[in-house]
């Protein structure tokens, strides 16, 4: 059972509080081997990367066979079904079109001094994006990391996934050629991200790196930033449904198992304003979870990460849910909109009961990694803006440097950097001559 909570409960800012509060990643202590891993990748390049591979993932590569090459890619996703095929592309044609919104524009104007002054908007060179191996391996993550990257105009995206035991998901095949993915390499873990960061006989480095990964992979990408540019840390799935009474109660628990189903350590929270209706809710999440596949992980999330509140109106509802800043929150409620209005942090909001999450994590548009842990106080979810950079431009004219040098000249003096003065100097005194 999830914890019931009441805000007209004298304790309730106490539980609120544990509930925010709940620790909800067991990070072991696996800093000090990544290192050593990096450090080896450093040293040794592809001798390293094909030992490590050998080792954690029983697979013997060469350089030669450390990636798919495309005849590799045809015969493996030759068999999937028509119907994985198309609604795929489905997802791949919505991503792309909802990303396509999101480039930037470059900007050019002439100031009152006669200076010309803008930005310009240019992608990374090259991009690489980790897919993890096994239960978490998903197609659509594929298609949200590499549709922006290609969106933003990367010349150059790879894919590292590990295949222990040779083994991939034909799937994220499919989705890395559908996002027009240049390189696929059979490796995972810390190996991978070292790889990429600092390139190997056969691997050229990339600047920047995003994709989910264990702890291992986070790790690891924690200590390779600043040599690259990486994404978040994403931390276990989290949604918080608001729902008024007027909703089916098996709807909801179904939208609530949905992010429990990724992993123990997920959290789903229902904010109600009927106290009944969360009961409804609470009991038809236990009838679910007697049949559903991932009922033992959807339930160890359930039961130790998951609550239902009952707030006394809306307002209510929308000051928790900024406390809470979700990384997925669904306003099930007659006029979505209006309370829409008040939501300050949130990754990603779904507006009214026709809009489960999972159409998010899917077909909607928009990118499913999001900000998790609180974090949407102050990030966003993932998008072209994190494969462009912004190079800024000036250009003075002798007006406009007759205008505002004699300022640069001025604390050029005060921060005694002679030469900074005297750069203008030099230019404002051939004026006289
Ligand atoms: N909901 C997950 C993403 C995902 N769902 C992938 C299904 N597949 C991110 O929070
Ligand atoms: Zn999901």
């Amino acid at each position: 059972m999830p914890v019931f909570l009441t805000t007209t409960d004298d304790a309730f800012e106490t539980q609120f509080k544990a509930l925010l509060g709940a620790k909800r990643e067991d990070s072991p202590d696996v800093d000090h081997i990544v290192a050593g891993i990096i450090a080896d990748v450093r040293d040794r390049g592809d001798a390293a990367v094909i030992e490590l591979t050998s080792k954690f993932d029983r697979l013997d590569l060469t350089p030669e066979t450390m990636s798919f090459s495309p005849e590799d890619v045809d015969r493996i996703i030759a068999d999937v079904p028509e119907a994985e095929r198309e609604a795929l592309q489905l997802a791949a044609d919505r991503i792309r079109a909802y990303h396509e919104r999101q480039l930037p524009q470059d900007e050019s104007w002439t100031d009152a001094s006669g200076a010309t002054l803008g930005w310009r908007w240019t992608p990374v060179s090259a991009a690489g994006l980790y897919v993890p191996g096994g239960l978490a391996s998903y197609p659509s993550s594929v298609l949200m990391n590499a549709i922006p990257a290609k969106v933003a105009g990367v010349p150059r995206l790879a894919i590292t996934v590990p295949t222990p035991g040779g083994v991939v998901n034909p799937l994220v095949l499919l989705a890395a050629r559908i996002s027009g993915v240049d390189e696929i390499y059979r490796i995972g873990g810390a190996q991978a991200v070292a790889a990429l960061a600092y390139g190997t006989g056969t691997i050229a480095p990339v600047d920047k790196i995003t994709g989910p990964g264990n702890a291992f992979v986070a790790a690891a990408k924690r200590r390779v930033f600043g040599k690259v540019g990486i994404d978040m840390i994403a931390g276990p799935s989290e949604i918080l449904v608001i729902a008024d009474g007027d909703n089916d109660p098996d709807w909801i628990a179904l939208d609530l198992m949905s992010q429990a189903e990724h992993d123990e350590s997920a959290q789903s929270l229902l904010i109600t304003t009927d106290a009944a209706f969360g009961r409804a809710v609470a009991e038809a999440v236990e009838k679910r979870l007697e049949t559903l596949d991932r009922r033992a992980i959807a339930g160890a999330s359930w039961r130790d990460y998951g609550a239902v509140i009952t707030v006394r109106d809306l307002d209510e509802a929308a000051a928790l849910s900024n406390r809470i800043a979700p990384e997925h929150l669904e306003l099930c409620v007659a006029d979505p909109d209006a309370l829409c209005d008040k939501i300050t942090h949130a990754g990603a909001i779904f507006l009214g009961k026709w809009t489960p999450e999972a159409i998010g994590d899917y077909v909607g548009g928009p990118n499913h990694v999001l900000p998790t842990a609180r974090s949407a106080r102050f990030s966003s979810g993932l998008s072209v803006m994190d494969f462009v950079k912004r190079t800024t431009l000036s250009k003075m004219t002798l007006q406009s440097l007759k205008a505002i040098g004699p300022a640069a000249e001025v604390l050029a003096q005060s921060e005694s950097l002679e030469a900074h003065g005297l750069s203008v100097t030099a230019r404002l005194k051939s004026l006289n001559e």
